[in-house]
């Protein structure tokens, strides 16, 4: 944050008042938000002169032009250009000021124009950037017009180049018109501040303090300029000041006098001092001042005892965090960004993996002021290409990611490439590919040495995917300071319990480097429910299995100096399909961040205060099918804790007290129609109860005569082909229906649909289902069924069928990151007809779905009928060519 003198405020403030320009607009920090833009895309357009007056919409930034078209059915999302256009505010009172026009963050190519003029250029999606204005400002005139250009095409020469993430193009973050005076702290190039500090030395008894930069003098005549910095503690007391001169090409070096006793920064207290740092001119008169917060802290890696801080062993626990949002794309307002600080405070989590970009200020600013450690990164993902221009970029990007974040405490770590031979190229030439390989490792090696000689302070650190052979066989794993490891066993491909044997063979692989695991985890779409969960069902059940293990793994290895869960969210990543299309359900929040069970398992393994959390999260209406002559379902209840036992009772009934196993107790509950209300009650070892939480559970009972489903909803559906129950957006319950069991109504004949060689993690496919958002309910199916009966009482119905053809997907792109099977699976069309009869009536004849609605698409057949007394809703379904199919059956009681 820059402030002036008392001076300098008060002759903006009179500049202002006379100008016109509300005082309001003037921030503490004296910049202007410019939020309030015109805005059109247009592709063809390389200069403001070329475009239309016309067509133009208003836009607030942080904008971007991506946010519906990433959600669609149509594969892409528009990658070209977008202009916005501003009138400046009035900027009479600003003359002989130096201007800026200051961008946190702009996808990903950028051109400046003022008043017609070019005025600069940006490259990269993920790192803030300043142009000098003032030159082609009219002062003399209110009206100054301000273009900028942006491109998100794919642009070989700037990473990142493929990526599981969406790239929102647009101006997604703040814009700032700022207003410096003529002599000012600056570094152009690299769009921070200009002054930086490290903490070169520091124990409980004593720390050091140094402070650099540089500034920009453009009115010599303020004479002989010097820098003072001054360190105040939380209460702005003062502790040391400093008073030096302009060094070389005006830059400076300052070294405070050890401070004694320093107060230390840690996640559990986060205190910070105030470091102001100014330029003086020959009479003392405060010029500019930059702010910084001082974190005094200590740490290092060890190899075999992992991350120590302030001289305490201290395991790194947390998360990586994507920046975008449900419906905002990547355009997130700031206060929205930083309440992903406090979920993961929240949970427990003490790290930060801020990937795979740099992320905004707010998000830094809260990391140091909560207390969480963290790495930050370049968006250097995947793959390569082999071009000087790459090079130059992704240096001038891990420079930029530097000096702007250098003054957080919260970073112990830069990193600089994510899983960089996940897309090898050359795969068909391999003496060419080691020649790629051989690119990587000198653009490795210069980024790492970039990184050591800008900042000695810290560590570098390099993110690999699980081919643990191929990055040491490469020479990757020597580069950076740490290594970090993406683990994905027991959801690509393996097993939970593999995951601890990996950690083993990495550290008897590379015993002498310390390592974290900056990846793990599982697929937990919120809707999806699962009480025989398996891999790759993408229920919230098999996740939290998943995570279990690798808590348990990782806490037991004192040699594994951190552990980051992928993901804090959930986010989007266009390319993909899954059961929520083009988005990546890893989080432990959702894409609108509600926790899911896999969040409150986190908590109550992380949480050093008494916790107890019921696992209903986003799955209070539950239901199920009770067997013949039964009048309730028994079904498993997770509740989450950190203490010894837990008691629960439901509708005043005592079920059980369990003790707490792997953070959790799993209760069975014997579930009627209707509402439960659920106690739970936490008790220490001694037996108190120290926590008491009350939740509920609206459950559907389908009883064998077909009374109870239709009471509360006057309707039920099934879903065939899975085990899953899905609870969609409407809150309609969708309970797997399987063959007859003992039952005197069902599903009879068929089998559940399944991918070739996908072996046994394979529900369903993993295709987008077009025209709907109950993919997971339309990506299973019973292939070759012969007759669904529902012994419905008398009365009038309506039954829907719900169709989808998933045999005969065209090819996708393939998942690399699914490691066992980093080939789409393309099935082959499968033609059928069939005829369907509704209590004997014939309702669909010669019904091809192909012909109807073509394949991966949703469709439905609707009819109507009457039911006599014990006589019941039968489905038949008549084989012409191929097998009948059905994906899901809706009935309501009319
Ligand atoms: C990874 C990548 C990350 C992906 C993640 C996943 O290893 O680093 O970008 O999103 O796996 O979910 O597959």
């Amino acid at each position: 944050m820059r402030y002036y003198t008392i001076f300098f405020v008060a002759f903006l403030i009179l500049a202002f008042s006379k100008s016109g320009i509300g005082q309001q607009q003037l921030q503490a920090d004296n910049r202007i938000t410019l939020a309030n833009w015109l805005f059109k895309k247009d592709s063809l357009a390389t200069d403001p002169q070329d475009l239309s007056t016309t067509g133009w919409s208003a836009v607030t930034v942080p904008h971007s032009w991506n946010t519906q078209d990433v959600m669609d059915d149509v594969p892409g999302y528009y990658r070209n250009k977008g202009w916005y256009k501003l009138q400046l505010p009035n900027l009479t009172a600003y003359k002989g000021k130096n201007l800026r026009l200051h961008f946190d963050g702009a996808n990903q190519e950028v051109q400046l124009f003022v008043n017609g003029k070019a005025v600069g250029t940006h490259v990269g999606g993920y790192t803030a950037f300043s142009f000098i204005i003032d030159p082609y400002i009219d002062f003399s005139n209110s009206a100054n017009e301000v273009f900028v250009l942006v491109n998100n095409r794919f642009n070989p020469d700037i990473p990142p180049l493929t990526a599981d993430f969406t790239f929102f193009g647009g101006i997604y973050r703040n814009v700032y018109l700022e207003v410096l005076p003529k002599n000012h702290f600056s570094d152009p190039l690299f769009g921070s501040k200009g002054v930086f500090y490290q903490t070169t030395e520091v124990t409980a008894e004593k720390a050091q303090l140094r402070v650099f930069g540089r500034v920009q003098l453009q009115d010599k005549k303020a004479g002989a300029v010097r820098i003072k910095s001054r360190l105040l503690d939380s209460n702005q007391k003062l502790v040391a000041e400093v008073l030096g001169k302009l060094g070389a090409q005006d830059s400076f070096k300052l070294s405070f006098k050890p401070i004694t006793n320093p107060k230390l920064w840690s996640p559990e207290n986060p205190y910070r001092y105030t470091l102001e740092t100014m330029l003086l001119d020959k009479n003392g008169a405060i010029l500019d001042k930059v702010i910084a917060h001082v974190g005094f802290r200590y740490f290092h890696f060890d190899p075999k005892t992992g991350f120590h801080l302030n001289g305490k062993p201290y395991k790194l626990i947390g998360v990586s965090r994507h920046q975008d949002f449900k419906g905002l794309g990547n355009a997130v307002p700031y206060d929205l960004q930083v309440q992903d600080l406090h979920f993961l405070k929240d949970m427990g989590g003490n790290f930060l993996r801020v990937a795979h970009y740099p992320q905004i200020p707010a998000i830094m600013e809260a990391c140091d002021s909560l207390g969480i450690l963290t790495s930050v990164e370049i968006p250097l993902v995947n793959e390569i290409t082999e071009s000087s221009a790459f090079t130059q970029h992704s240096l001038h990007m891990q420079e930029e990611m530097i000096r702007q974040n250098y003054n957080y405490c919260s970073v112990i770590i830069w990193a600089h490439m994510n899983e960089i031979l996940l897309r090898p190229k050359f795969n068909a030439d391999k003496p060419r590919q080691e020649v790629y390989f051989q690119s990587i490792y000198k653009l490795a090696k210069q980024l790492d040495s970039l990184t050591r000689r800008l900042d000695p302070y810290r560590y570098t650190m390099l993110a690999h995917h699980g081919a643990v052979e191929l990055y040491h066989r490469v020479g990757l794993t020597r580069i950076a300071m740490l290594n970090g490891w993406n683990l994905y066993p027991g959801w690509y491909g393996g097993t939970i319990a593999d995951f601890g044997k990996q950690l083993d063979h990495i550290h008897a692989m590379m015993p002498d480097i310390p390592f974290m695991v900056t990846e793990y985890g599982a697929d937990a779409d919120p809707r999806i429910h699962a009480f025989d969960p398996i891999r790759f069902d993408k229920s919230v059940e098999y996740a939290v299995l998943y995570h279990k293990g690798y808590l348990k793994d990782f806490f037991n290895r004192p040699f594994v100096a951190g552990a980051f869960a992928w993901n804090l969210s959930d986010f989007n990543s266009e390319t993909r399909a899954e059961s929520m299309p083009h988005i990546n359900n890893k989080g432990l929040l959702t894409w609108d961040r509600y926790p899911k069970n896999t969040y409150y398992l986190y908590q109550a393994a992380l949480k050093k205060e008494p916790f107890l959390q019921i696992g209903t999260a986003l799955w209070r209406h539950r239901g199920g099918i009770a067997a013949d002559n039964i009048t309730a379902v028994v079904q498993p209840l997770e509740i989450y804790s950190n203490q010894h036992q837990i008691e629960l009772t439901v509708n005043g009934k005592a079920i059980a007290t369990k003790t707490v196993q792997q953070h959790s107790a799993i209760f069975d509950v014997p579930f009627t129609s209707g509402l439960h209300i659920l106690k739970a009650a936490a008790l220490d070892v001694q037996g108190n109860v120290v926590r008491t939480q009350t939740d509920s559970i609206h459950f559907q009972l389908v009883d064998p005569n077909f009374v109870e489903p239709f009471k509360n909803t006057g309707a039920v559906h099934f879903s065939l082909g899975e085990n899953r129950y899905v609870l969609d957006a409407d809150k309609r319950l969708w309970i797997p229906l399987r063959q007859q069991q003992g039952q005197l109504w069902g599903l009879t004949g068929g089998k559940d649909f399944k991918l070739a060689n996908r072996g046994e993690a394979n529900v369903g496919t993993d295709r987008n289902i077009a025209g709907t958002d109950l993919d997971p309910v339309y990506q299973t199916q019973q292939v070759g069924l012969e007759e669904l009966f529902f012994p419905l009482p008398e009365g009038r119905y309506k039954v829907v069928l719900h169709f989808a053809e998933l045999s005969g997907a065209k090819e996708k792109e393939a998942l690399p990151y699914d490691l066992e099977n980093p080939n789409a699976v393309v099935t082959q069309l499968q033609n059928r007809v069939f005829n369907v009869y509704l209590n004997h009536s014939l309702w669909l004849n010669d019904f091809d779905l192909i012909k109807v609605a073509g394949t991966q698409k949703a469709h439905e057949e609707v009819a109507e009928v009457q039911t006599y007394k014990n006589q019941g809703l039968r489905l038949k379904f008549e084989k012409i060519i191929g097998d009948p199919v059905l994906n899901a059956i809706s009935i309501y009681k009319l």
